[in-house]
């Protein structure tokens, strides 16, 4: 961040990025004067992070969700995320192609980050998805997965795994992109949710 005081991006970070993702210089410039706005110091906390979940969901319990989420951008684990990290995770998660979506995917639920994800851990991320979810969706939940237990439950058993198994980044995304079950349950989608009521609905 060394050239974070005269509020322009180093070449270093703009050819990085312009790399990784196909946004243009002239895009990363601009959202570089926005984001240095909204942050001067040029880093987003963990708290400022958890805060701007809370504004996205002001009916809900975000904060352990974006704990996760926060620690699966934080790349070099520092506690903070500079504007690299931001604009990849963004890239990642919204206009990324599917396999580095579940790249990203692993990484949230690979929660101690040792390369292997157990079933725990999908319960821990399942618990901090229903957090988010309000009672009036959860109460429209399939019986098979209206508690982070079933759910969990459901996730490993589509993967095939006992309960003592673990996944490899390998075994998660094959599966997934196999079975649009488990990519519908390992994401936190509300809207899909919705809409899902709507056709069950005569
Ligand atoms: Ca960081
Ligand atoms: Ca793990």
């Amino acid at each position: 961040m060394g050239n974070s005081k005269s509020g322009a991006l180093s070449k270093e970070i703009l050819e990085e990025l312009q790399l990784n993702t196909k946004f243009t210089e002239q895009e990363l410039s601009t959202w570089y004067q926005s984001f240095l706005k909204e942050c001067p110091s040029g880093r987003i906390t963990r708290q400022e992070f958890q805060t701007i979940y809370s504004k996205f969901f002001p009916e809900a319990d975000p904060k352990a969700y974006a704990q996760h989420v926060f620690r699966s951008f934080d790349a070099n684990s520092d506690g903070t995320l500079d504007f690299k990290e931001y604009v990849i995770a963004l890239h990642m998660t919204s206009v990324g192609k599917t396999n580095q979506k579940l790249e990203w995917a692993f990484s949230l639920y690979d929660v101690d980050g040792n390369g292997t994800i157990s079933k725990n851990e999908v319960l821990e991320i399942v618990s901090a998805i229903f957090k988010m979810i309000s009672p009036e969706d959860a109460k429209c939940l399939p019986e098979d997965e209206n508690t982070p237990e079933k759910r969990a439950e459901k996730i490993w058993g589509f993967f095939g795994k006992k309960d003592d198994d673990k996944l490899t980044e390998k075994d998660f995304i094959e599966g997934t992109l196999a079975n649009k079950e488990i990519l519908r349950l390992i994401q936190f989608e509300p809207q899909k949710v919705k809409e899902k009521l709507k056709e069950k609905k005569p």
